[in-house]
């Protein structure tokens, strides 16, 4: 692999709405502000990162797959999806990389449609519940797993 680790950062629908829409459930922080504070972790830490937002499944789907061969790990919020998508679930698994999962809230305290993952078994583990935070936790541990894996 690469002396430089690299990271898919990879949201799923709707998330591009972040502090755009409903600021009172997903707070006002936007998508933008989120990934400028990941590449600044990311840079301090001697990686580089890709980031990806799809509202569609395939496009997620596709996404995942071209990771294979271009990226050392990946850090996934798949938003509703992570509720139903076996196709993402199957991308995961089949690529082979170190994922992580991530959420904005805490997904096991809200309606009980969201406490079920499909997703999170095809990644190394899972945070949800710190609103940003929670990418930024979620990425500070995939650079770890990729650093562990590669030995530096
Ligand atoms: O907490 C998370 O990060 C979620 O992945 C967010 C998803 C939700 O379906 C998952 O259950 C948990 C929803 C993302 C929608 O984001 C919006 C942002 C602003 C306005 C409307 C939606």
């Amino acid at each position: 692999m690469a002396a430089l680790a690299r990271v898919l950062v990879l949201s799923g629908p709707n998330l591009n709405l972040l502090g755009v829409r409903e600021p009172e459930v997903y707070g006002r922080t936007t998508l933008a502000d989120i990934e400028a504070d990941l590449v600044r972790r990311a840079q301090a830490r001697g990686a580089s990162l890709d980031c990806q937002q799809h509202n569609g499944e395939g496009a997620m789907v596709d996404a995942i797959q071209a990771a294979r061969g271009t990226a050392d790990g990946i850090l996934i919020n798949p938003g509703a999806y992570t509720h139903y998508s076996i196709a993402i679930r199957d991308a995961l698994a089949a690529v082979d990389l170190p994922a992580v999962e991530v959420h904005l809230s805490h997904i096991f305290t809200r309606e009980a449609f969201r406490h079920e993952s499909v997703t999170a078994p095809a990644c190394r583990g899972i945070i949800a519940g710190f609103g940003a935070r929670s990418y930024a936790l979620g990425l500070e541990a995939l650079l770890d797993l990729i650093g562990e894996t590669a030995g530096y």
